[in-house]
This record gives C-alpha cells, sequence and structure tokens, in this order.
C-alpha cells in the first residue's frame, strides 16, 4: 500500500487534513509522539462497474494510508521540527505532504508568530537536509571505524562502494541539493533504503487557506510559489509541484454538516465556491500523489472478489504480481490479460478469449493502467 506522511509546521492544519481527507474525526489528544493513521479508498469506476458484472462476494478498492505525526508544540527551534522518532516514522514513508499554512487566525498560533508560506517551505526543506546530513555523517562515521578495524566482518568493497555514495549525499546535502538528486548505483540505493532520507522523497505541497480570494493569502501564494520555484531553480531533482489549495477546517465542518458522502453536492460546493476552492481535497490529493509517484491501477476480478491494486507505472508482471502476493511473484509463470476497455466491450472473458484480447503474457510484461490480471503462477 502507499504510504503517505503527512508533514509541515504545528498548527498548520495536518491533523485537520487527515481528518478531513478520510472522514473521521479531530482527534482529541495529540501528545508528542502519537502517530494518526488514516486510509482512503481510491475511487474508480472500473472497479463498480466490474462488480455489477462479476458479482463478487467482496469488492475492494485501492488504497492509500496516510500518517499524520505529531510533533512537538510551541515554539520552534533550529533541528527540532522532527524528533528522531518522526524521522523514524517517515522513513517508511512513499511521499510526503508538505501542509503549509495560509490562514489567518488569531485564535492559532503560528510557531514562529508569523504567516509566511514560503519561509515555511524554507524551513521545512532545510529542516529535512539537515535530518539526512545527520544520517549520511552519522553511518559514515561507523564506515571508517569499521575500516580501520579492517572491514570488521562486511566486505571491505562494500564499505566502500557505501562510503562513495555517502561522501555524494553529503556533498549534494551541503549544496542544498536533496538526495534525490545524487546519482546512485542500484547496490547503493538497496544499502541507504533503510535510511529513508527525507530529501530522497517525492514532496508534494498543500496550502491549508482560509480564503483564497483574499488579497493577503493571493499574495502569501505567490511568494511560496517564488520561493518554490526557486529552489526548483537550484536543483532541478527537488521537483517541487506547484502547490494545491484544502481549507481543511471548513471541509472538517462541513463534513458535519452535510455528511462526507455529499461533499461534492451542490450544497457543498457552494461553501468550497466561495473560498476559491473548487472542491475537496481528497480527488486532487489522490491525482497528485499518484502523479508524483507515477502510479497506476491494474485490476483482478472473479466471483470471490474484484479489486484494484496500485503499482508503479512500468511495472512488470511478476512485481504486479507481487502486490497480490509474494508467491505470486515467485512462482510466476504468465499473466492472462485483457484491458479495461476491451473487456467491457466484448461483455465476458469468453467472448474476449474468443476476439484474442485476452492474451497470455509472459516475465517482461509491462501491466498497463487498466489491466485486468489473472496470474498463473506455482510454488
Ligand atoms: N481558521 C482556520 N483554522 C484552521 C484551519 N485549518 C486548521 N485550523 C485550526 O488550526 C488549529 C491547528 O490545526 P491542526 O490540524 O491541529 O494542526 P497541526 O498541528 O498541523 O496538526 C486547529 O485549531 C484547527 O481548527 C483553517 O483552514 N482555517
Ligand atoms: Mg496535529
Amino acid at each position: 500500500m502507499t504510504e503517505v506522511g503527512i508533514v509541515g509546521l504545528p498548527q498548520s492544519g495536518k491533523s485537520s487534513l487527515l481528518a478531513a481527507l478520510t472522514g473521521t474525526h479531530m482527534p482529541h489528544s495529540g501528545a508528542p509522539g502519537e502517530v494518526h493513521r488514516g486510509v482512503i479508498p481510491i475511487p474508480d469506476e472500473r472497479v463498480e462497474r466490474l462488480s455489477e458484472i462479476f458479482k463478487p462476494k467482496k469488492t475492494t478498492h485501492a488504497t492509500i494510508q496516510f500518517t499524520d505525526l505529531v510533533g512537538a508544540h510551541g515554539p520552534l527551534k533550529k533541528g527540532e521540527l522532527f524528533t528522531p522518532a518522526q524521522i523514524g516514522h517517515l522513513r517508511d514513508m512513499d511521499l510526503l505532504v508538505l501542509v503549509i499554512r495560509l490562514f489567518t487566525s488569531d485564535a492559532v498560533a503560528h510557531p514562529l508568530n508569523r504567516i509566511s508560506p514560503g519561509e515555511d517551505l524554507s524551513l521545512f526543506l532545510g529542516e529535512c537536509l539537515l535530518a539526512d546530513l545527520a544520517v549520511a555523517e552519522k553511518r559514515l562515521e561507523r564506515i571508517e571505524g569499521d575500516l580501520r578495524k579492517g572491514g570488521a566482518g562486511k566486505k571491505k568493497d562494500d564499505l566502500e562502494v557505501e562510503k562513495a555514495g555517502l561522501l555524494a549525499i553529503k556533498h549534494a546535502i551541503e549544496e542544498e541539493r536533496p538526495v534525490l538528486s545524487v546519482e546512485l548505483t542500484p547496490q547503493q540505493r538497496a544499502m541507504y533504503r533503510g535510511f529513508g532520507f527525507l530529501t530522497g522523497k517525492k514532496i508534494i505541497l498543500v496550502v491549508n487557506s482560509g480564503d483564497l480570494n483574499s488579497t493577503e493569502e493571493t499574495e502569501r501564494l505567490a511568494a511560496l510559489k517564488q520561493e518554490s520555484e526557486g529552489w526548483n531553480r537550484k536543483c532541478a531533482a527537488w521537483g517541487l509541484p506547484e502547490p494545491f489549495a484544502v481549507n481543511a477546517r471548513l471541509e472538517l465542518e462541513l463534513r458535519e454538516m452535510v455528511g462526507g458522502e455529499n461533499l461534492e453536492g451542490e450544497e457543498a460546493l457552494e461553501y468550497f465556491h466561495e473560498v476559491g476552492l473548487e472542491s475537496s481535497s481528497r480527488k486532487e490529493m489522490i491525482r497528485h500523489a499518484y502523479a508524483s509517484l507515477g502510479l497506476v491501477s491494474f485490476l483482478t476480478a472473479g466471483e470471490d472478489e474484484v479489486r484494484a491494486w496500485t503499482i508503479p507505472r512500468d511495472c512488470p508482471a511478476p512485481a504486479a504480481a507481487g502486490v497480490i502476493h509474494s508467491d505470486l511473484e515467485k512462482g510466476f509463470i504468465r499473466a492472462e490479460v485483457v484491458g479495461y476497455d476491451d473487456f467491457i466491450r466484448a461483455g465476458s472473458l469468453a467472448e474476449c478469449r474468443k476476439h484474442g484480447t485476452l492474451r497470455l503474457e509472459g516475465k517482461d510484461y509491462i501491466v498497463k493502467d487498466g489491466d485486468i490480471l489473472n496470474i498463473r503462477f506455482s510454488v
């Protein structure tokens, strides 16, 4: 399952966003160190349609998991945005959603007593760089020690390979370039996977707004875009996308008022339009996550279950099978494949077989968005 970490300064609206996205309530407490998780299903008409045709016992949508980490409250000092425990959680994330505060509220203090989205972005990226530098330096020290001891049970060559990559990472960070910008060999990538470098992850920018039509928020948003473009100019590997706007508190309130299912209804949309938004956050969030990670969905369909699965674009069939179960990847023989549109046109698998649109594909087949797969395997 794709895992997304919701990050940002305290009081930017992270917990509100998680609650709005997942349709849950705001957690009452929120002691530092707490972790809140929520799963949202990916709406997919193809799943509904296949479910009508196959009438399975179970219908399952693909999902994305969001994690909100409760940080320290109060004023923020350098190097304090993340606790070591939080970084530990963030390591496992596929993607980071940075929530940046745009709204003004006398009742909600900003940890630095200023609403300045551009500065918040740079502060966040700076903290990520700092956290990654600490990880790289700590590991380098260990490697140096092991090398002095003649390898300390590990292969000396491997340690040298690891060291070379870490030095490149350290050098990049010192130039305020992300780990994403460092060219690493597949071996090095595997070595560093467990470190979960924060600047080795894609980042989505979300602005939490109050009223986008207001001059002050328009100006703040423009300043943020400038700042973000500045980072991208310095190093394209940051790949910071255009920020997209939400109004977490309004969305939460509307959920209470009209119910989660009606957030796309006319009444709710009017409220969103009034503050300069098109709709609730969920669709945009999914769209951005899919685009940023280059994700596609494939489908499985049968009497037991109709289900959508998420894979990276350009994923070969065995790896896609592995998303269902590791046995399917290990014992992969072939995949029976038909495109969703072909299937709907033909009406049944038997018809697809007749028309030749249901075909057998091997290990090199690249699974496409909307493929209906049946994996043949043996263990
Ligand atoms: N005025 C206003 N307040 C908001 C908005 N979003 C969140 N808040 C409030 O800001 C406070 C902090 O929000 P929270 O989600 O806990 O922020 P977190 O610290 O980033 O998790 C809460 O009192 C929210 O009700 C917003 O869009 N407008
Ligand atoms: Mg919170």
